[in-house]
């Protein structure tokens, strides 16, 4: 069977990740041959030139070290003060340096240069997310003749915030170098086919010498999922029952209405707690018998947005305090630090409500989590963003625009007071759609795409899309 590889920025550290992505990651490396390749985490004088290849953890990961400059410029730059905020539809808080573009290709060839000598013929390339959409391409120029497929975990944008990122058309050539680019949501495949097929030809003057050809790279929605089972498992543990006493200490009766995110403007933290805020404000009768328990570590704190939303969303805490507290209740609580998975999921079982209303998302494992880690006798509900990739696996959410927090309050409401068979009916919906997204499916099944006669699995083959060249 052939290897697989796994290229992502960071590779896995040792303990509990924070992100989405590793967690997903590291399953498919326990059941196959391969190993993780990425940034080591370390920045140094001179950027190697070879990998380091250790074992971490029982896992096989090839590591480079970048310079501080490179870093700076393709990661808090590029990658996440102009990919980021624009593939989020959030132009307004791009920040465009000319520079960062050279970064982002010097770290991308960087990564091909050590990656390369390291391939075997037959080894199976999966590239992850927005930071080396062109390493395929380097890897190409060195050479590769592997299958190398991409998938972005986030949204990709509407045709005119594409536009808007400096370098687009030459990063959309770089995507037609992959055998399959895969997506979170239906909405992305949409959007990417619509620029590719449309938009493309004025975009790049017309010129048939410069359209670019998509013909050999198959297009497809693959939505990731968690693992729900091995949530509900967690959610009955001795931490995760610990963490839920501790909390029936401090509520008493009250109802949880709970937030669990990274802290980034696109979570939709502030306009969450403002809809809570109406929540109170319209409904009297709720105070003293909910609490809000928001979760939200630091991310990507070295970027002014980021630092920003932190200030904006502690600003509206204080509000809400300041207006409804009284002596001896308080209407919510912020917690700005991580917790280890069993923790979270007994959070996640004790809450009445779990708000997940990012103003934009490619999924959402927090939705997933969280139907995973109920009590199926008495299920929390989940209030859920339309503009999460999640909404188009969860129909039975109730689903809000996180941008009307009129909307989100009375869902809020709805909610709190659902009574306990339609709780039911809802979760058993949702568990069996997140139980059909699960994260291992979703693995075997980019791999079956982008390689079908080198997997183990025979699965009927899926109809895929291919787009024409754009000429
Ligand atoms: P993220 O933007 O990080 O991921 P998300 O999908 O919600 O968003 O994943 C967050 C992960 O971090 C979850 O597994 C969650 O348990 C964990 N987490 C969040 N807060 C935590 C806390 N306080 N303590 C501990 N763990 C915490 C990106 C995209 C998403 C996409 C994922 C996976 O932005 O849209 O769903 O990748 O593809």
């Amino acid at each position: 069977m052939s290897r697989i590889v796994i290229v992502s920025n960071r590779t896995p550290g040792k303990g509990p990740a924070a992100g989405g992505l590793a967690v997903a990651l590291r399953k498919v490396l326990a059941d196959r041959e391969g190993f993780w390749f990425g940034w080591s985490g370390k920045l140094t004088d001179q950027p190697s030139t070879e990998a380091r290849i250790e074992d971490i953890d029982g896992l096989e990961v090839a590591q480079i070290d970048l310079t501080r400059d490179d870093h700076h410029a393709y990661y808090a730059g590029f990658s996440n003060s102009i990919l980021w905020p624009s593939f989020h539809l959030r132009l307004d808080l791009a920040t465009i340096e000319s520079h960062w573009y050279e970064g982002y290709r010097r770290v991308n060839a960087q990564f091909a240069k050590a990656l390369a000598p390291l391939l075997k013929p037959d080894d199976i390339v999966w590239v992850h997310d927005y930071h080396l959409i062109p390493l395929a391409r380097e890897l190409r120029n060195l050479g590769a003749k592997n299958r190398i497929g991409f998938y972005l975990h986030i949204p990709f944008p509407t045709a005119d915030a594409l536009y808007a990122i400096p370098h687009h058309e030459e990063l959309m050539r770089d995507l037609s170098r992959y055998d399959l680019v895969g997506f979170q949501a239906r909405r992305d495949v949409a959007a990417f086919t619509e620029f590719a097929e449309h938009q493309a030809p004025s975009t790049f003057g017309g010129h048939k010498a410069k359209a670019i050809d998509f013909s050999g790279t198959a297009v497809e929605a693959f939505p990731i999922g968690s693992d729900p089972e091995a949530f509900a498992k967690l959610s009955v543990s001795p931490a995760a029952t610990k963490m839920i006493h501790r909390m029936h200490r401090a509520l008493g009766d009250q109802r949880l209405v709970l937030g669990v995110d990274r802290l980034d403007y696109s979570k939709g933290l502030p306009q969450r707690v403002e809809a809570y805020e109406k929540l109170l404000a319209n409904n009297s009768r709720l105070r003293r018998q909910v609490h809000m328990l928001q979760v939200a570590p630091p991310s990507r704190d070295t970027i002014k947005e980021y630092q920003e939303t932190s200030d904006t969303l502690d600003a509206i805490c204080g509000r809400v305090m300041g207006q409804f507290a009284e002596p001896d209740w308080q209407p919510l609580t912020y917690v700005k630090r991580a917790y280890g998975q069993p923790s979270l999921a007994g959070l996640y079982r004790l809450a009445r409500v779990c708000l997940v209303t990012p103003l934009r998302d490619g999924m959402n494992l927090v939705a997933h989590e969280f139907i995973g880690a109920q009590d199926p006798e008495d299920p929390g509900v989940l209030i859920l963003s339309r503009f999460a990739g999640a909404a188009e696996i969860f129909p039975e959410a109730l689903l809000v625009n996180p941008f009307d927090t009129d909307e989100t309050a009375e869902a809020l409401r709805i909610a709190l007071d659902m009574p306990l068979d339609e709780r039911r009916d809802r979760w058993r919906a949702l568990m069996d759609a997140a139980m059909a997204h699960n994260v291992d499916d979703w693995a075997v099944e980019f791999l079956d795409g982008l390689a079908p006669d080198a997997m183990a699995e025979t699965r009927p083959s899926r109809d895929m899309l291919y787009l024409a060249s754009v000429a």
